[in-house]
C-alpha cells in the first residue's frame, strides 16, 4: 500500500492546490520584488509589478532567469534574505570560473528534506528502514539531500557518501541497508560488485532504490532491480532550486511527482520562451513558492522534458515530469558530475596542446565512460611511446584534478581530428538515453 509522509498536502485535489499555489505565488513574487534588486529591474524593465500576479496564469507575464543570470550575479546577487538568516550553502559541480552557490535559511533547508522525506516513503520507505546514502556529501546537495529526508521520516541513516565499494557492501550486509540512494551508475556497478562476490540478489536485504542525478534509461531500472533484487525509482532536482526531490516516482514508477505546492512548473519552447501545453516536450522551467534566501522566479533548467496530469495510481494529484530527454545546452552529466566540454580545453591548453580534441561519451556495463582524444602537435611526432604514454597520464592526472572524475587521454596523430567550418563538435555522446 502506497505510503506518504504528508498525505493531505500529496493527494490535494487540484482546486485546492491551485489555490494554495496562487496565494503562496503572490506572496513569493512580492519577496522577490522586495528583496532581490537585480530581479526587480529585470520586471520594471518589462513593466510588471508584483500586483499584475494575481494566480498562476500571470506567471508568463514574468522573465525568465538562466544560468546566465547567476552566473553574472554570483556569488550575493539573487539573496532574498540577508546572509544572518541563511544557515548553507550547496553549490553545482561545474568547477570553472564561476560555480553556481545557492543559499537555504532553515525554513529552505526544512522544505526541501521534506521533499526528500516524501519521495522516500513514496518508495515504500518508513521509519523501520535503514537508509544508505551514498550520493556525495558536501557541496553536492545528493548526499545533504536524502541524509536530511531519512531523518524527518525517522530511519537509520548511513551517511556513506560515494566511493570505497567495498566498504559499501560491507555496511549494506552488516547493517542490513533496506534503502539505497545512489546515482543508477553507482547502482548498477555495486550490482555488478556484489556479483563478483558471490552475492545473490536475494542474499542482501535491500528493498528499495532511488537513483538520479543523471538520465538512465528503464533498461538500466531493470539490469539494476535484477541485479539488487529491489524496486528501483527515479528521483530529480537541481542545485538552483534546492536539490534532490523537486520532484520523484512513487511505488508506481510512472514518472515523477513534481513536489508542485513547492515549485510551480512550466514547460516552455526553448527558442521561443513560449508556454507550451502539457504533454509536449519542451524546457522545464520552474518558479519554487516559498523559498526564501535563493529565490529564483522561472529559472530554466535547460533540462528537456514533458508533464503529465493524469491522477497516478498512488492517489497522488501533483504532475509528473517524465524523465528528462536531456539538455538544451552542451552540460555533460557523467556519472553524476557536470561537466562541461570547456573545462577540459582548459586543461589542453593550460598544458601546451592546442585546442584540437574530441570528448567521446559512451556507457559500458551501465556505467558513463569519459574518452579524450587530443592531437599531439607536429613537434611531439618523433616522440617515443613511453613519452607519449607519459604525456597521456598527465592529462589524464589534470583532467581529473578539474572534473572530478577519471578520463582516458588519447593523443592521435596531428590533423585527425576533423576540423569544423561553423561550430566545433566537441562531442560524442554515444549513450542512448531516449527511451
Ligand atoms: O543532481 C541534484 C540531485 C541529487 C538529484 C541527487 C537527484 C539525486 P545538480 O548537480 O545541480 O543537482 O544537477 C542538476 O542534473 O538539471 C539534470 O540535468 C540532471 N538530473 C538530476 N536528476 C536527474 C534525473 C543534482 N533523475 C542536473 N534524471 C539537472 C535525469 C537528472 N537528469
Amino acid at each position: 500500500m502506497t505510503k506518504f509522509y504528508q498525505k493531505e498536502i500529496e493527494t490535494m485535489p487540484l482546486p485546492e492546490l491551485r489555490k494554495l499555489q496562487n496565494e503562496k505565488l503572490v506572496k513569493q513574487i512580492k519577496h522577490v520584488y522586495d528583496n532581490v534588486p537585480y530581479y526587480a529591474a529585470k520586471m520594471d524593465e518589462v513593466g510588471v509589478k508584483p500586483e499584475d500576479i494575481k494566480t498562476t496564469d500571470d506567471i508568463k507575464k514574468l522573465p525568465f532567469l538562466t544560468k546566465d543570470d547567476l552566473r553574472d550575479q554570483y556569488p550575493y546577487g539573487l539573496m532574498g534574505k540577508p546572509l544572518k538568516d541563511c544557515v548553507r550553502i550547496q553549490s553545482t559541480s561545474g568547477t570553472t570560473g564561476r560555480r553556481v552557490v545557492a543559499f537555504y535559511t532553515q525554513h529552505d533547508i526544512d522544505v526541501w528534506e521534506e521533499c526528500c522525506a516524501r519521495a522516500i516513503m513514496a518508495v515504500g520507505g518508513d521509519e523501520n528502514d535503514v537508509v544508505h546514502v551514498c550520493y556525495g556529501y558536501g557541496l553536492f546537495t545528493g548526499g545533504p539531500g536524502l541524509n536530511g529526508g531519512s531523518h524527518k521520516v525517522g530511519c537509520l541513516t548511513l551517511p556513506m557518501s560515494s566511493g570505497n565499494t567495498e566498504r559499501q557492501i560491507q555496511f549494506i550486509q552488516d547493517l542490513q541497508s533496506t534503502i539505497l540512494c545512489c546515482t543508477p551508475s553507482y547502482a548498477a556497478f555495486l550490482g555488478e560488485a556484489m556479483k563478483e562476490k558471490g552475492i545473490k540478489p536475494e542474499d542482501n536485504t535491500l528493498k528499495f532504490g532511488i537513483f538520479g542525478a543523471e538520465p538512465w534509461t528503464e533498461e538500466m531500472r531493470r539490469n539494476i532491480e535484477a541485479s539488487l533484487g529491489i524496486k528501483a525509482c527515479d528521483i530529480y532536482g537541481l542545485t538552483e532550486i534546492s536539490g534532490p526531490g523537486v520532484s520523484w516516482e512513487c511505488d508506481q514508477q510512472a514518472g515523477m511527482h513534481i513536489c508542485e505546492d513547492h515549485f510551480y512548473a512550466e514547460i516552455i519552447d526553448p527558442d521561443t520562451g513560449e508556454v507550451l501545453p502539457d504533454g509536449e516536450v519542451g524546457e522545464l522551467v520552474f518558479t519554487p513558492l516559498d523559498k526564501e534566501a535563493f529565490p529564483l522566479v522561472r529559472y530554466r533548467t535547460r533540462d528537456l522534458c514533458v508533464l503529465e496530469r493524469e491522477k497516478c495510481k498512488c492517489g497522488r494529484t501533483h504532475v509528473r515530469m517524465r524523465k528528462p530527454k536531456g539538455r538544451t545546452d552542451d552540460m555533460l552529466v557523467i556519472r553524476g558530475v557536470n561537466v562541461f566540454p570547456s573545462q577540459i580545453e582548459t586543461v589542453l591548453i593550460k598544458d601546451g596542446y592546442d585546442p584540437n580534441y574530441m570528448i567521446v561519451v559512451g556507457r559500458e556495463n551501465n556505467t558513463d565512460t569519459l574518452d579524450v582524444n587530443v592531437e599531439l602537435l607536429p613537434t611531439m611526432t618523433d616522440e617515443k611511446v613511453e613519452q607519449i604514454a607519459k604525456r597521456e597520464k598527465q592529462l589524464e592526472t589534470d583532467i581529473r584534478s578539474i572534473l572530478g572524475i577519471g578520463a582516458k587521454v588519447h593523443l592521435v596523430a596531428p590533423k585527425s581530428i576533423t576540423r569544423s567550418e561553423g561550430k566545433a563538435k566537441r562531442v560524442i555522446d554515444n549513450r542512448k538515453l531516449i527511451d
